[in-house]
């Protein structure tokens, strides 16, 4: 289903699009990425280990391959965050490093979670390239190197933050997100289970709570939190922030699913596989609010089948039922929705970081 040209195809334009990125961030991503390159070495040097040559290598090769090669707007929001935090004052060197150390442990926790989630959900591509776990002499070892990512974040943690008052709180929030991120995860894989039963159990408000889980909380609240503890501030008092993240991180989960088959796979560096793996996806949701009794029977018919024209015949049917047109709308009543929201908010600082927030991902097609 995938074939070696269109992969070959990918791979060709990975450096075309994969590390664009836009809006307000103002934070330099080659110096961002030095702090990569420091992090690994120290990693690499690790004393706990007595690492050969060999096996500094596969970790070395492996981190290369999983670790920098996304958009990174996860890690540099942390970045980004502590500065709007910090308006007016001047930043030191050490907390632009430390800044971004904890973009570094987002991005670390992202890799972790991706190559599992791509041997889950039996992708193909990511990023531009062929999955991990498909990597010659790779195949399930990936599952070792995700728990070998997941140990590095204390790991990391413990090295540059264990004298900060605020150390325990930052293992403690790591290890409380992963806990929903692997829930969300759980109930996108058991809904799947169920709805090959019953599709008419793909409701809206079963979505909400799947993407809440599996994507918002790591990727737009984690960023955040980790900028305001940074910032010597008590998480219990930004509950606000949270619930208006957690709103932006749906509707960036609504758009994954919506690029999944609706995107340039060049451009979002994967190619799709919500239809083939069953997922409760936004638009199947989207398409069993506006099916007629014949179009239902044509998704129950065609939906999770590898099948190249069974996949083709359901994204026939999306177009047919205006799906595109939908998420248009969705698009842009969330973008308001969350505006005012953001405005309604009193401290004129987390407004800032709340709309360069938003402003990368609005009507992002990668
Ligand atoms: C994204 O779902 C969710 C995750 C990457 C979280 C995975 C969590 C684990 C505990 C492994 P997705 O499958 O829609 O993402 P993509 O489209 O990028 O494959
Ligand atoms: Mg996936
Ligand atoms: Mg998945
Ligand atoms: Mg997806």
């Amino acid at each position: 289903k995938c074939s070696r040209w269109r992969l070959g195809f990918l791979i060709a334009n990975k450096h075309k699009h994969n590390f664009f990125s836009r809006g307000m961030a103002s934070s330099n991503k080659s110096e961002f990425l030095k702090v990569y390159s420091v992090l690994k070495s120290e990693l690499l040097q690790d004393p706990a280990f007595d690492f050969t040559n060999h096996s500094r290598q596969w970790i070395d090769q492996m981190l290369d391959y999983n670790v920098p090669g996304g958009k990174l707007n996860r890690g540099l929001s942390v970045i980004d965050s502590y500065k709007l935090l910090k308006q007016g004052k001047e930043l030191n060197e050490d907390e632009i490093f430390l800044a971004s150390v904890l973009g570094w442990c987002i991005e670390w926790l992202q890799a972790y979670f991706l190559i599992l989630d791509d041997i889950m959900d039996g992708s193909h591509s990511r990023r531009g390239q062929i999955c991990w776990f498909r990597v010659e002499k790779v195949g399930m070892i990936a599952i070792n190197d995700a728990l070998l990512l997941r140990n590095h974040i204390p790991r990391i943690l413990k090295k540059h933050f264990r004298d900060k008052q605020y150390y325990v709180d930052l293992l403690d929030i790591f290890n409380e997100i992963e806990f929903q991120t692997a829930s969300g995860q759980m109930i996108d894989l058991i809904t799947t289970l169920e709805g090959q039963k019953d599709l008419s159990l793909y409701r809206l408000p079963v979505h909400r709570r799947i993407v809440q889980y599996k994507t918002a909380y790591y990727s737009f609240y984690l960023p955040v939190a980790c900028a305001l503890l940074m910032a010597g501030e008590d998480l219990e008092n930004h509950v606000e922030v949270k619930n208006l993240l957690v709103e932006m991180g749906t509707y960036f989960q609504v758009q994954d699913d919506y690029l999944d088959c609706f995107g340039d796979p060049k451009v979002i560096g994967k190619i799709g596989t919500d239809i083939e793996d069953y997922k409760c996806s936004w638009l199947v949701v989207q398409a069993l609010e506006r099916a007629n009794e014949d179009q239902k029977k044509v998704l129950s018919e065609n939906y999770g089948k590898t099948d190249q024209t069974c996949v083709e015949r359901v994204k026939e049917l999306y177009g047919d039922l205006g799906l595109q047109e939908v998420f248009a709308e969705y698009e842009k009543n969330s973008y308001e929705k969350l505006i005012s929201s953001i405005e309604g908010h009193p401290n004129r600082a987390v407004q800032a970081v709340l709309k360069s927030f938003l402003g990368k991902i609005y009507k992002r097609q990668n």
